[in-house]
């Protein structure tokens, strides 16, 4: 099905439940082997504290064959970036997003009530529960049709970087493009850093591609500073001596940092924050901008939680209209 540093995902069958399932086998290196031993845990948790239709994938069981873990679990259908990928990276429909949305704030939510922190949430990790597809064709792009999910149902997978939450984060978590600024920056990480990657990850549904295409520090600050404006002082002057080097005083050392002509110019093209979204999404826009920009303070302790999201009018509105 898949495969990843930790090893690969084989489809199976499962001869006693008598039903398909996805077995995690996890490379036999002690990293990878600790890593399991402690997603196993934290799946064990998960499951203990919710029922049968959870939000994040459930584990049916584990062994070790040969020095390697396994891990089984439910077989679940493609990522949401399976879909972005074969769709040719165009925009998911807005009432989908919402869908998608809200189920990941509430797995969100529920994790971060048992003081987990995931730590690298992007649409490989979020997969859709059936794999029946429906074919779309949209207004806007009528000469090819999308293939979409037939249901908005998803699930969290991949719990191999999970933590609890602690005073002393302080290591770089995230896949890049999803990478908090406090994380860049060396400040110390917690809750917060989970609901910017949702943040993104809503973002690139509603526009089909990630909003941070880049591999480098400093280019990722200065394209945050044109979505959402100056990074604040006191967060520069906190930044550790790693980061440090990414500023003059207090201003981002940006364009005089940049690596090429290509990369001031990527920047440059970057649009503030409401643009994006007005780009792509018509009905219910306002909405999305003013949870955007509660999701992307910069400042963690000013971030909406993953619950306070859940309360905002772009998901009570519109409720009962799939
Ligand atoms: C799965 C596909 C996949 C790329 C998983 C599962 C469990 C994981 C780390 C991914 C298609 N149905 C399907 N696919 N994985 N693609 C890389 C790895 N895996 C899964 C559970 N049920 C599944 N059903 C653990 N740990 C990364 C994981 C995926």
């Amino acid at each position: 099905m898949g495969e990843g540093t930790f090893g690969q995902v084989l489809e199976c069958w499962d001869r006693e439940a008598k039903e398909m399932v996805a077995i995690k086998i996890v490379r036999g290196i002690k990293k990878y082997w600790d890593a399991a031993l402690i997603e196993i845990d934290v799946l064990q948790q998960l499951a203990k504290h919710q029922e049968s239709s959870s939000l994040c994938v459930q584990i049916r069981n584990w062994f070790d064959y040969r020095n390697h873990i396994c891990i089984v679990f439910e077989k679940l259908g493609p990522s949401l970036y399976d879909f972005l990928r074969k769709n040719g990276y165009r925009p998911f429909p807005i009432d989908l997003v919402r869908e998608i949305g809200r189920q990941l704030f509430e797995s969100v939510a529920f994790m971060h009530d048992l003081r987990l922190i995931h730590t690298d949430l992007k649409p490989e990790n979020i997969l859709v529960v059936s794999s029946e597809h429906v074919n779309l064709s949209d207004h806007k792009y009528p000469s090819q049709s999308m293939r979409l999910p037939k249901s908005s149902a998803v699930k969290v997978i991949d719990f191999g970087s999970t933590t609890y939450d602690s005073q002393d984060h302080n290591y770089i978590v995230s896949t890049r493009h999803y990478r908090a600024p406090e994380v860049i920056l060396g400040l110390g990480w917690s809750y917060p850093c989970d609901v910017w990657s949702l943040g993104c990850i809503l973002v690139e549904l509603c526009s089909g591609e990630a909003l941070f295409q880049t591999h480098e520090n400093l280019e990722h600050l200065a394209m945050m500073e044109r979505v959402f404006g100056p990074i604040p002082r006191h967060m520069m002057k906190r930044a550790d001596r790693h980061a440090e080097k990414y500023f003059r005083r207090t201003r981002l050392n940006w364009p005089e940092g940049a690596s090429s002509r290509e990369s001031i110019n990527a920047v440059h093209k970057m649009l503030r924050l409401q643009n994006i979204i007005m780009k792509y999404v018509d009905r219910s826009a306002g909405d999305l901008i003013d949870l955007l920009q509660g999701l992307f303070k910069y400042e963690p302790a000013e971030r909406l939680t993953a619950r306070e999201a859940l309360r905002h009018p772009f998901f009570r509105n519109n409720r009962r209209r799939e």
